[in-house]
């Protein structure tokens, strides 16, 4: 026994096969060494590794999981780190086999997997390894002319084998969809070592079961994602972004529904409160974009190859808004997305938040952004409250800043208003580890025993990412 966790230690023997299989240097069990790996983004979600492995091709990682299978370790599958539901740290309580013994956890690390293929420009797709962060892989894309159809704010970190995983949304979900719509093809490994492979990228491909798609999404419970081909899009090269001032968040939904009509060249539209961009501009040290304050903000952009200003200029002044600024020059522009795209890590400044991604039908926006406000105070009177979030595919991020990381009195009032205003309760984030008393309740047993009889039949030993998606079986 080499190294002891809060799970059973990991056999010498095993860390000899890590070693073995992906170089003594790519096996990091010092403490020191591991803990970058081992607590998320939000510092909510934390637990012990016996081992962080870091494989760099397909049969690394084939190896990695032939090893922790043998053992029955757990495998818990991580890229950028910047999940924001655990779904990528070990577990706080080391998980349990099917005989009710604990399981060693190993993070298996996929920013190694980095490989990028020169863009098809025939066919407008490319392919990448798993671990090549969003942002790199813009850069290579946009050299050609394309674009990537899903952006956010996580771009520097988050990686694109996790963006499929958790099949992430963005903001510019209202113009190109969601992650699982840009891949065309998959490369992943199974439970037991043997590698699924699809990467001519054919855009009709209707030969039974579609295995990317039921991957997208998957939060590394089937399988461990080493490549992936994606669709691109052109790259809009002239931008105009305008920031509207509004009553409240049902206007901000209609004027987003009035603009998806009137502009085809409209990528985004986004919602946030006052609180929230006070909060951004005290941590980036910005200023206010209006000289008053207003309840609601609404961000909008246009994108195409010829200057979308007039249009947008004309659209919004269609709208009775309460004041608007428009920009398309780059650094306006951007200072007007950090009003949106900097809550994330403002908020996070400012304590541990609990984070309540949830899609709610996008006609019931304004009525939720009331209502939710007022759950959250019966449960916790002195919490901090922020709204924000993509407006026009009804995305919205509750924050909640002041109760105890454990205690989960909000979740369960934003989440139960959640499934009873139709909605779900994740919308891009995923189930993680933070919302698993959720699942059913939103699903119902049916879908969730369809799930576990797919979990069961790639993963029957249950050792990929236990304790995500699903309560362990008892
Ligand atoms: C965003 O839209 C991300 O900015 C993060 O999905 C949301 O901070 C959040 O809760
Ligand atoms: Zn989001």
């Amino acid at each position: 026994m080499s190294h002891q966790t809060d799970g059973a230690p990991l056999l010498d023997q095993t860390l000899n096969a890590l070693r073995g299989g992906v170089g003594p240097v790519h096996v990091l069990t010092d403490a020191d060494l591991r803990a970058t790996y081992e607590t998320d983004w939000t510092r909510r979600f934390h637990g012990e590794a016996a081992a962080v492995v870091r494989p760099s091709t397909v049969d690394e990682v084939a190896a990695v999981l032939r090893a922790c299978g043998e053992v029955g370790a757990a495998v818990v599958p991580q890229g950028g780190n910047t999940g924001l539901v655990g779904g990528g740290v070990p577990r706080a309580a080391a998980p349990r086999d099917e005989r009710g013994s604990s399981r060693s956890q190993v993070i298996l690390s996929t920013l190694r997997l980095r490989d990028l293929e020169a863009v098809d420009e025939v066919a407008g797709e490319v392919t990448v390894g798993a671990g090549v962060t969003l942002a790199a892989l813009q850069e290579h894309v946009r050299r050609a002319g394309w674009d990537v159809g899903v952006d956010m704010g996580s771009r520097d970190s988050a990686t694109v084998g996790g963006m499929v995983a958790t099949n992430a949304g963005g903001v510019n979900v209202l113009r190109y969809g969601v992650m699982r719509q840009q891949v065309v093809g998959i490369e992943a490994v199974l439970a037991d070592g043997s590698i699924i492979r699809r990467l001519p990228g054919l855009v009709k491909d209707n030969t039974g079961y579609a295995l990317p798609s039921l991957l997208a999404g998957s939060e590394g419970t089937l399988a461990v994602i080493t490549r992936v081909r994606l669709r691109l899009v052109p790259q809009l090269s002239r931008r105009t972004v305008a920031l509207l001032a509004v009553d409240d968040a049902a206007q901000a939904a209609a004027f987003a529904a009035q603009l998806r009509r009137s502009l085809a060249t409209l990528t985004a539209a986004e919602l946030f409160d006052d609180d929230g961009m006070r909060l951004v501009l005290r941590h980036t040290g910005g200023e206010p974009p209006f000289r008053e304050a207003h309840p609601r903000y609404l961000l909008v952009e246009c994108g195409a190859a010829s200057d979308p200003t007039d249009e947008l200029v004309n659209a919004i002044a269609e709208l009775p808004s309460r004041d608007a600024v428009a920009a398309s020059d780059e650094g306006a522009r951007h200072r007007l997305w950090k009003l949106r795209e900097g809550h994330t890590e403002a908020v996070n400044a400012a304590g541990v938040p609990h984070k309540l991604d949830v899609a709610v039908p996008i006609g019931r926006i304004g009525e939720f952004d009331v209502i939710v406000r007022e759950a959250i105070r019966r449960a916790d009177p002195g919490a901090r409250v922020f709204v924000y979030g993509h407006v026009g595919d009804g995305n919205l991020h509750v924050n909640v800043l002041g109760p105890d990381p454990e205690d989960e009195a909000v979740d369960d009032a934003v989440l139960e208003l959640t499934i009873q205003m139709g909605g779900a309760v994740s919308a891009e984030h995923g189930i993680g580890v933070a919302k698993v008393r959720w699942l059913i309740a939103d699903r119902g047993e049916p879908d969730v025993a369809a799930m576990r009889g797919i979990k069961r039949a790639l993963d029957p030993a249950g050792g990929l990412n236990p304790g995500v998606l699903f309560p362990e079986e008892s």
